[in-house]
């Protein structure tokens, strides 16, 4: 009875009703419990990706692209040296620590044994398993990904630096890109029959705009856990306009869980009055949000660069990007989901008619309208450089 009274009350806040609607409960209490558990999975639950495949074959070029690093960043991995040791190296996600990207040991020997391999590299840590190869794939290739089968765990099968293929073929007459792609994804998968004909994956780690490095991030949505699917989508790099917008999706889809985490509507009497809304949180996921669309110095840097459009750094100016560049948590703040006192009141000075007093009481309303137009700009920032950039664009 008592329960059902406050309910009434709760509801009587249509923000609050729109934020039970969208976590697809009945009551608050459930919604709320909901959204802590996404949101936990959103901010931290763990991607271990395993990069594996012969020396030579573009592993540790792979490993940086994927972290969205240049080979000459200082947290690069180094590219160009012949493995030394038997050990998997791990490398964090520049932004997202819950993400780690390991770069394996090569498996070119000629008494190479996948069993011996996979024990010795902690088969259990990771989640999925990439095998590159920058020409066809040979008998270590095949022999790693059937154990890795046996084991119940995935892998794809990557072929790598097809940029280079296509720079010596297009010097021949009567050159057509799709047909060289076509048949070096023939010549792959011409041995890889007996694995029941797996898809090959042909990218270039200089430029995931191209070939089929889209692909892979959908297939490996499509096989993955929901749950790790956040992590994938945040961390990996923007690599087309649909990629763009399935990140700005799932942040617009998070932001019923993000609100009610961050507010703290439990204990409201009063419609409109909402206890504590714990601002931290608003800008932890508008940082997360920031990052996974490209609008960090460092991103928008290599993209001017790439495209040699020195300009488009200065079209990330909007109000929400802003206020993250000024104010942007450190990795390990991000991670940590607090956010200092003058992190907070700088984004609430953000809201029309928001005073930084208000920090301690604003309502649910204003919470979940500071989360929806955050991503909003920030998606209208990304899209603009996109065009900008001359990058294809959804219409
Ligand atoms: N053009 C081109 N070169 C690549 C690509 N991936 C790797 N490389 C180069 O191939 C060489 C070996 O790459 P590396 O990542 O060190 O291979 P690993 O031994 O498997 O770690 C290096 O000189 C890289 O710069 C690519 O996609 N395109
Ligand atoms: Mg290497």
């Amino acid at each position: 009875m008592f329960k059902f009274a406050i309910q009434n009350m709760e509801n009587q806040d249509p923000a609050v009703v729109d934020a039970i609607k969208e976590s697809g409960e009945s009551t608050l209490e459930k919604a709320k419990t909901k959204a802590k558990t996404k949101f936990d999975q959103f901010v931290d639950v763990s991607l271990n990706i395993a990069v594996t495949g012969k020396t030579g074959s573009g592993k540790s070029s792979f490993v940086n692209a994927l972290r969205g690093l240049e080979d000459e960043d200082d947290r690069a991995a180094p590219t160009g040296v012949t493995e030394t040791t038997m050990e998997p190296t791990m490398y964090e996600h520049p932004e997202m620590p819950n993400v780690k990207i390991w770069d394996l040991p090569g498996i070119g020997s000629p008494n190479f044994k996948a069993k011996k391999y996979l024990n010795d590299v902690n088969f259990n840590t990771y989640d999925f398993f990439i095998i590159l190869n920058s020409e066809r794939f040979m008998e270590n290739d095949i022999m790693l990904a059937k154990e890795i089968r046996k084991r119940k765990k995935r892998f794809y099968f990557v072929r790598s630096k097809i940029d280079n293929d296509m720079s010596s073929e297009k010097k021949k007459k009567g050159f057509d890109e799709q047909k060289v792609l076509s048949i070096i994804r023939e010549d792959c998968q011409k041995n890889l029959k007996e694995l029941g004909d797996p898809k090959v994956f042909l990218i270039s780690s200089c430029d995931l705009e191209e070939y089929d490095f889209e692909s892979l991030q959908n297939t490996l949505e499509d096989e993955l856990p929901e749950h790790k699917k956040y992590a994938l989508l945040q961390a990996w790099p923007v690599c087309s306009a649909a990629s763009l917008e399935k990140k700005i999706n799932m942040f617009k889809r998070m932001t019923w869980a993000a609100s009610l985490v961050s507010a703290g509507v439990a204990v409201v009497p009063v419609p409109g009055l909402s206890a504590a809304c714990d601002v931290g949180m608003v800008v932890l996921f508008l940082t997360r949000c920031y990052y996974a669309f490209g609008l960090d110095e460092r991103s928008l840097t290599r993209l001017s660069e790439k495209v040699n459009k020195p300009h488009l750094k200065d079209l990330a100016k909007s109000k929400f990007v802003t206020a993250i560049r000024e104010k942007a948590l450190t990795r390990l703040q991000a991670s940590a989901a607090l956010a200092a006192i003058s992190t907070v009141e700088y984004f609430l000075s953000l809201l029309p008619g928001v005073g930084s007093a208000a920090a301690a009481g604003i309502s649910f309303a204003t919470t979940q309208y500071l989360l929806r137009e955050g991503v909003n700009d920030l998606a209208d920032t990304a899209r603009i450089i996109r065009k900008e950039a001359g990058l294809a664009s959804v219409h």
